[in-house]
């Protein structure tokens, strides 16, 4: 009798205790003890900022936002990545680095300038490809061949009949 009315007080104790921690806390062993990203003594609980405290672990090339309990990363203008890792992008560094309708592919250390289909190379650029090499089937599709294909076409048929 005397040992339950023992244990039920140490039940009321712990669930008061448990109930007096900061919403920002988590109780463990009837203690209240700050969740990770606060600080304090478990019943009061301060979002910690870890941007002017520098403990964040944003990328140098990131900017770092506080955040209640934990904090974000963004990559400045011309990188890109997580936040936690950026690395430089040629093509927005440089908007101006390829020319002549060509395109820039930013690379890992640098950038390539490419011609978008159906263009090619010339000297300060990429150009329309009008050379007939590009559409082989419309080089097939003269007027000699499609009257052969005709004259095919017709004897098959009528073989078939
Ligand atoms: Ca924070």
């Amino acid at each position: 009798m005397l040992l339950t009315a023992i244990i039920m007080l140490l039940g009321r104790a712990a669930a008061t205790n448990c109930s007096q921690c900061s919403v920002d806390a988590l109780c463990s062993n009837n203690t209240c003890v700050c969740a990770p990203g606060f600080t304090g003594d478990g019943r009061t609980c301060e979002n910690i900022n870890e941007c002017t405290t520098q403990t964040h672990t944003c990328d140098i090339n990131a900017a770092c936002t506080d955040i209640n309990g934990t904090f974000g990363c963004q990559c400045n203008g011309d990188y890109d990545g997580t936040g936690f890792t950026c690395h430089l992008n040629s093509c927005k560094r440089y908007p101006l680095a390829c020319m002549g309708n060509s395109i820039c592919i930013n690379t890992r250390s640098s950038f390539a300038c490419m011609c978008p289909p159906g263009y090619k190379y010339v000297s300060n650029g990429c150009a329309k490809d009008t050379s007939k090499a590009r559409y082989p089937l419309l080089m097939f599709a003269s007027p000699a061949i499609i009257c052969i294909m005709m004259i095919l076409t017709a004897v098959i048929y009528f073989i078939h009949q």
